[in-house]
């Protein structure tokens, strides 16, 4: 297993939609990049769900074809260092944030054009909202180089970032008011070599409470 190092996460770049949308490029450190792999093997075998665009409703989905677990916030003392981290990077608090998650893309896979905003179709989101408030941001950080295909694709925006080991995307959907931003369309295209691996963090409007606690 790696040893983690301190974590290093550094916003290099800012760019993306203007408006609400905002994006960013990061950098994590190689040692940290192979602990995260790390603590999630054997933890995989779920697969993934995504916001439905038509319906609004989490579905298990032929628009993703990837494998995924989550983390819970501040599960152990790294996973709480990068919970930390991506906080001070967002400028949001710890609590905000959903657990991180691991996912893994084999040749194929990929995830049609999604928000990561909830949509108030269905119970399960309206209450999600209610217990938590919106979702604002999503930073998805790259765990390998993938060799062909896998780039994260924001359709409206003619935007694509290539998965490049150690590097992220950012961007943020929601305002204050908690109004959402449909630019933040986004997609994973299929990897067409190798395997792509992101770990994901969603952060809230207010203190992330899950379904049942
Ligand atoms: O894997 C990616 O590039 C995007 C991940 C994604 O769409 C998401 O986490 O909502």
């Amino acid at each position: 297993m790696a040893t983690p190092g301190s974590f290093s996460l550094t916003n290099t770049t800012t760019g993306g939609g203007g408006g609400g949308t905002v994006g960013a490029w990061v950098n994590v450190s190689p040692a940290n990049v192979d602990f995260i792999n790390d603590l999630t093997c054997g933890n995989f075998g779920s697969e993934t769900m995504l916001v439905d665009p038509a319906t609004g409703q989490d579905i298990v989905s032929d628009k993703r074809t990837s494998y995924g677990m989550f983390f819970r916030l501040a599960e152990n003392d790294f996973i709480a260092r990068i919970d930390r981290r991506l906080s001070a990077l967002t400028n949001l608090p710890i609590e905000n944030g959903e657990g991180l998650q691991v996912l893994h893309y084999p040749v194929g896979g990929g995830s049609e054009p999604h928000f990561d905003y909830l949509q108030p179709t269905n119970v399960a989101n309206r209450e999600s909202i209610a217990r938590s408030g919106q979702r604002v941001s999503t930073l998805v950080t790259y765990l390998n180089d993938v060799p062909a295909g896998g780039q994260t694709v924001f359709p409206t925006l003619g935007w694509a970032v290539s998965p490049l080991r150690g590097n992220a995307v950012y961007f943020e959907y929601c305002d204050d008011a908690g109004r959402v931003d449909p630019r933040s369309l986004h997609a994973s295209a299929p990897v067409t070599q190798g395997e792509k691996w992101v770990v994901t963090k969603w952060m809230r409007q207010r203190r992330f409470v899950s379904a049942g606690s």
